[in-house]
Protein backbone atom coordinates (compact mmCIF):
# COMPACT_ATOMS: atom_id res chain seq x y z
CA UNK A 1 0.00 0.00 0.00
CA UNK A 2 2.60 2.11 1.12
CA UNK A 3 4.57 1.62 -2.13
CA UNK A 4 1.50 2.57 -4.49
CA UNK A 5 0.69 5.98 -2.26
CA UNK A 6 4.97 6.79 -3.33
CA UNK A 7 4.72 5.44 -7.18
CA UNK A 8 1.36 7.85 -7.18
CA UNK A 9 3.15 11.21 -5.73
CA UNK A 10 5.94 11.11 -7.97
CA UNK A 11 3.03 10.91 -10.84
CA UNK A 12 1.98 13.93 -9.50
CA UNK A 13 5.03 15.36 -9.17
CA UNK A 14 5.70 15.28 -12.72
CA UNK A 15 2.33 16.35 -13.95
CA UNK A 16 2.04 19.31 -12.03
CA UNK A 17 3.38 21.78 -14.52
CA UNK A 18 0.26 20.86 -16.33
CA UNK A 19 -2.17 22.38 -14.32
CA UNK A 20 -4.11 25.46 -15.31
CA UNK A 21 -2.93 27.35 -13.24
CA UNK A 22 -0.75 30.24 -14.77
CA UNK A 23 1.95 30.94 -15.15
CA UNK A 24 2.06 27.55 -16.79
CA UNK A 25 5.08 25.18 -17.30
CA UNK A 26 5.44 22.95 -20.32
CA UNK A 27 8.69 20.83 -21.99
CA UNK A 28 9.54 20.62 -25.49
CA UNK A 29 12.09 18.37 -26.57
CA UNK A 30 14.87 19.49 -29.12
CA UNK A 31 17.60 16.96 -29.92
CA UNK A 32 17.05 14.63 -26.99
CA UNK A 33 17.02 17.53 -23.89
CA UNK A 34 13.60 18.73 -22.84
CA UNK A 35 13.49 22.67 -22.23
CA UNK A 36 11.72 24.28 -20.16
CA UNK A 37 8.96 27.12 -21.86
CA UNK A 38 6.38 29.34 -20.13
CA UNK A 39 3.03 30.44 -20.96
CA UNK A 40 2.02 33.50 -19.66
CA UNK A 41 0.03 36.03 -20.89
CA UNK A 42 -0.74 34.56 -24.17
CA UNK A 43 3.08 34.21 -24.65
CA UNK A 44 5.81 31.89 -24.94
CA UNK A 45 9.14 32.35 -22.96
CA UNK A 46 11.82 30.44 -22.80
CA UNK A 47 12.75 29.39 -19.59
CA UNK A 48 16.20 29.05 -19.07
CA UNK A 49 19.77 30.58 -17.36
CA UNK A 50 21.12 31.92 -20.71
CA UNK A 51 17.56 33.31 -21.85
CA UNK A 52 15.32 33.81 -19.09
CA UNK A 53 11.91 34.51 -19.98
CA UNK A 54 13.10 35.16 -23.46
CA UNK A 55 10.09 35.02 -25.86
CA UNK A 56 9.78 32.06 -28.19
CA UNK A 57 7.40 33.43 -30.28
CA UNK A 58 6.36 36.89 -30.97
CA UNK A 59 3.01 36.83 -31.60
CA UNK A 60 -0.05 36.17 -28.99
CA UNK A 61 -1.26 32.97 -29.21
CA UNK A 62 -4.76 31.43 -27.40
CA UNK A 63 -3.43 27.58 -27.20
CA UNK A 64 -0.74 25.59 -28.36
CA UNK A 65 0.51 22.21 -28.56
CA UNK A 66 4.27 20.88 -28.37
CA UNK A 67 4.24 17.42 -30.67
CA UNK A 68 6.44 15.91 -32.82
CA UNK A 69 4.57 15.97 -36.02
CA UNK A 70 6.85 14.41 -38.62
CA UNK A 71 8.71 12.22 -36.37
CA UNK A 72 11.90 13.83 -36.30
CA UNK A 73 12.79 13.80 -33.04
CA UNK A 74 12.35 17.57 -32.28
CA UNK A 75 9.31 18.93 -31.98
CA UNK A 76 7.01 21.51 -33.65
CA UNK A 77 4.90 24.04 -32.14
CA UNK A 78 1.36 24.43 -33.19
CA UNK A 79 -0.41 27.57 -32.24
CA UNK A 80 -3.74 29.07 -32.39
CA UNK A 81 -3.04 32.45 -33.24
CA UNK A 82 -5.47 35.68 -30.85
CA UNK A 83 -7.44 37.21 -33.13
CA UNK A 84 -7.68 40.39 -31.23
CA UNK A 85 -7.18 41.84 -27.55
CA UNK A 86 -10.70 41.04 -26.27
CA UNK A 87 -11.81 37.74 -28.21
CA UNK A 88 -11.17 34.63 -26.53
CA UNK A 89 -11.05 32.77 -30.09
CA UNK A 90 -8.41 32.56 -32.84
CA UNK A 91 -7.28 33.73 -36.11
CA UNK A 92 -4.15 31.38 -37.42
CA UNK A 93 -3.36 27.62 -37.12
CA UNK A 94 0.87 27.89 -37.42
CA UNK A 95 2.99 25.36 -37.33
CA UNK A 96 6.69 25.93 -36.32
CA UNK A 97 9.68 23.84 -36.77
CA UNK A 98 12.41 23.75 -33.88
CA UNK A 99 15.89 23.88 -34.05
CA UNK A 100 18.97 24.28 -31.73
CA UNK A 101 21.67 27.21 -32.35
CA UNK A 102 24.08 28.31 -29.85
CA UNK A 103 22.62 26.85 -27.39
CA UNK A 104 19.18 28.64 -28.04
CA UNK A 105 15.98 27.45 -29.63
CA UNK A 106 15.06 28.68 -33.05
CA UNK A 107 11.95 28.72 -34.74
CA UNK A 108 11.29 28.51 -38.18
CA UNK A 109 7.45 29.05 -39.26
CA UNK A 110 6.94 26.07 -41.88
CA UNK A 111 2.71 26.40 -42.24
CA UNK A 112 0.32 28.97 -41.86
CA UNK A 113 -3.87 28.82 -42.34
CA UNK A 114 -6.28 31.05 -42.06
CA UNK A 115 -8.93 29.56 -39.69
CA UNK A 116 -10.56 32.86 -38.27
CA UNK A 117 -14.02 31.90 -40.44
CA UNK A 118 -14.71 29.01 -38.40
CA UNK A 119 -13.25 30.61 -34.46
CA UNK A 120 -10.91 28.41 -33.29
CA UNK A 121 -10.37 27.96 -29.60
CA UNK A 122 -7.88 24.99 -29.34
CA UNK A 123 -5.38 22.80 -30.90
CA UNK A 124 -4.29 19.67 -29.78
CA UNK A 125 -2.31 16.80 -31.52
CA UNK A 126 -2.41 12.75 -31.71
CA UNK A 127 -2.16 9.49 -33.43
CA UNK A 128 -5.61 8.43 -34.32
CA UNK A 129 -4.84 5.08 -36.52
CA UNK A 130 -1.17 4.69 -37.11
CA UNK A 131 -1.68 5.79 -40.97
CA UNK A 132 1.67 7.70 -40.54
CA UNK A 133 0.14 11.10 -40.92
CA UNK A 134 -0.09 13.11 -37.17
CA UNK A 135 -3.79 13.93 -36.53
CA UNK A 136 -4.55 17.30 -35.49
CA UNK A 137 -7.64 18.70 -33.27
CA UNK A 138 -8.86 21.97 -33.59
CA UNK A 139 -11.72 22.89 -31.53
CA UNK A 140 -14.00 25.59 -33.40
CA UNK A 141 -17.23 27.33 -32.76
CA UNK A 142 -19.71 27.58 -34.87
CA UNK A 143 -22.67 26.38 -36.66
CA UNK A 144 -23.12 23.59 -39.19
CA UNK A 145 -25.11 22.96 -42.49
CA UNK A 146 -27.47 20.55 -40.72
CA UNK A 147 -27.23 22.22 -37.00
CA UNK A 148 -27.40 25.97 -36.60
CA UNK A 149 -26.56 26.26 -33.41
CA UNK A 150 -23.40 28.14 -32.49
CA UNK A 151 -21.61 25.49 -29.93
CA UNK A 152 -17.77 23.74 -29.58
CA UNK A 153 -17.67 21.37 -32.34
CA UNK A 154 -14.57 18.66 -33.31
CA UNK A 155 -12.58 19.30 -36.00
CA UNK A 156 -9.57 16.79 -37.37
CA UNK A 157 -6.99 17.22 -39.74
CA UNK A 158 -3.78 15.30 -40.83
CA UNK A 159 -0.26 16.69 -41.72
CA UNK A 160 1.19 14.84 -44.60
CA UNK A 161 4.58 16.31 -44.59
CA UNK A 162 3.78 19.79 -46.39
CA UNK A 163 -0.14 20.93 -45.56
CA UNK A 164 -3.06 19.88 -43.85
CA UNK A 165 -6.30 17.94 -45.25
CA UNK A 166 -9.63 17.51 -43.72
CA UNK A 167 -9.98 14.21 -41.76
CA UNK A 168 -12.67 14.13 -39.77
CA UNK A 169 -15.86 17.61 -39.44
CA UNK A 170 -17.54 16.49 -36.14
CA UNK A 171 -21.06 17.74 -35.58
CA UNK A 172 -20.49 16.84 -31.73
CA UNK A 173 -19.55 13.77 -29.94
CA UNK A 174 -22.76 13.82 -28.40
CA UNK A 175 -25.62 16.21 -27.21
CA UNK A 176 -23.62 17.37 -24.06
CA UNK A 177 -21.61 20.53 -24.87
CA UNK A 178 -17.69 19.85 -25.64
CA UNK A 179 -15.79 21.61 -23.09
CA UNK A 180 -11.95 20.06 -23.41
CA UNK A 181 -10.51 17.21 -25.10
CA UNK A 182 -7.19 15.51 -24.51
CA UNK A 183 -5.95 12.39 -26.30
CA UNK A 184 -3.73 9.35 -25.17
CA UNK A 185 -3.33 5.72 -25.47
CA UNK A 186 -5.05 4.77 -22.19
CA UNK A 187 -5.25 1.47 -22.71
CA UNK A 188 -2.17 0.11 -24.84
CA UNK A 189 -4.08 -0.13 -28.06
CA UNK A 190 -1.01 1.04 -30.09
CA UNK A 191 -2.79 4.45 -31.26
CA UNK A 192 -4.49 7.53 -29.28
CA UNK A 193 -8.02 7.93 -27.83
CA UNK A 194 -9.91 11.09 -27.76
CA UNK A 195 -10.80 11.82 -23.96
CA UNK A 196 -13.50 14.15 -24.17
CA UNK A 197 -14.63 16.75 -21.37
CA UNK A 198 -18.49 17.24 -21.72
CA UNK A 199 -20.91 19.60 -19.76
CA UNK A 200 -24.50 19.02 -19.60
CA UNK A 201 -27.56 21.88 -18.95
CA UNK A 202 -26.95 21.16 -15.11
CA UNK A 203 -23.46 22.13 -15.02
CA UNK A 204 -22.41 18.40 -14.15
CA UNK A 205 -19.26 17.11 -16.39
CA UNK A 206 -18.61 13.97 -17.22
CA UNK A 207 -14.93 12.03 -19.44
CA UNK A 208 -16.06 10.35 -22.22
CA UNK A 209 -13.72 8.31 -24.34
CA UNK A 210 -14.06 7.66 -27.82
CA UNK A 211 -11.81 5.74 -30.32
CA UNK A 212 -11.34 6.27 -34.22
CA UNK A 213 -13.04 4.14 -36.16
CA UNK A 214 -11.81 5.44 -39.61
CA UNK A 215 -15.53 6.89 -40.18
CA UNK A 216 -16.07 8.30 -37.27
CA UNK A 217 -15.41 7.99 -33.26
CA UNK A 218 -16.91 5.42 -30.94
CA UNK A 219 -17.69 6.11 -27.02
CA UNK A 220 -16.20 3.41 -25.56
CA UNK A 221 -16.61 4.26 -21.99
CA UNK A 222 -18.03 7.07 -19.94
CA UNK A 223 -16.45 8.21 -16.16
CA UNK A 224 -18.78 9.50 -13.32
CA UNK A 225 -19.99 12.70 -12.74
CA UNK A 226 -18.27 15.66 -11.57
CA UNK A 227 -18.95 19.40 -10.91
CA UNK A 228 -16.77 22.55 -11.32
CA UNK A 229 -14.47 21.10 -13.67
CA UNK A 230 -11.89 23.54 -15.26
CA UNK A 231 -10.29 21.72 -17.92
CA UNK A 232 -8.92 17.85 -19.11
CA UNK A 233 -5.21 16.65 -19.67
CA UNK A 234 -3.08 13.72 -20.15
CA UNK A 235 0.07 13.24 -18.45
CA UNK A 236 2.75 10.81 -19.69
CA UNK A 237 5.37 8.82 -17.92
CA UNK A 238 7.37 5.89 -19.04
CA UNK A 239 4.54 5.60 -21.64
CA UNK A 240 1.65 5.40 -19.07
CA UNK A 241 -0.68 7.70 -20.12
CA UNK A 242 -3.03 8.90 -17.26
CA UNK A 243 -5.93 11.46 -17.43
CA UNK A 244 -5.90 14.62 -15.68
CA UNK A 245 -8.97 16.41 -14.20
CA UNK A 246 -8.17 19.71 -12.52
CA UNK A 247 -11.18 21.73 -10.97
CA UNK A 248 -11.91 25.29 -10.84
CA UNK A 249 -11.47 27.69 -7.50
CA UNK A 250 -8.95 25.50 -6.12
CA UNK A 251 -5.15 23.41 -6.86
CA UNK A 252 -7.24 20.29 -6.41
CA UNK A 253 -7.02 17.67 -9.47
CA UNK A 254 -7.76 14.28 -9.17
CA UNK A 255 -5.86 11.43 -11.70
CA UNK A 256 -9.23 9.32 -13.47
CA UNK A 257 -9.18 5.64 -13.82
CA UNK A 258 -11.37 4.74 -16.57
CA UNK A 259 -12.02 1.08 -17.87
CA UNK A 260 -13.35 0.46 -21.39
CA UNK A 261 -16.65 -1.00 -21.79
CA UNK A 262 -15.85 -2.09 -25.41
CA UNK A 263 -13.02 -1.11 -28.54
CA1 LIG B 1 9.61 17.25 -35.63
CA1 LIG C 1 -3.16 9.68 -38.42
Amino acid sequence: MKKNLIVISIFLAGCIVFLCNQPKNYDIKIDNNIYKIVFKNNTLYLNNHYFKYKKLLQEKIIDFKFYDIDEDKNDEILVITKQNKKSIYGEYLVIYDTNLINQTIVVTEIYRQDFSNITPWKVDACNLDNDNDTDIFIGVNKDTVFYKDVRNRPFFYSWDGEKLYKKWQGSFFTDWDLVDITFGDYFNYGHDLAAVLEKNRNSEYRISLYNFTGFGFINITKSDIYKNVKCINTIRKDNVYKIVLTFNNSNKYNIIEMVPTRR
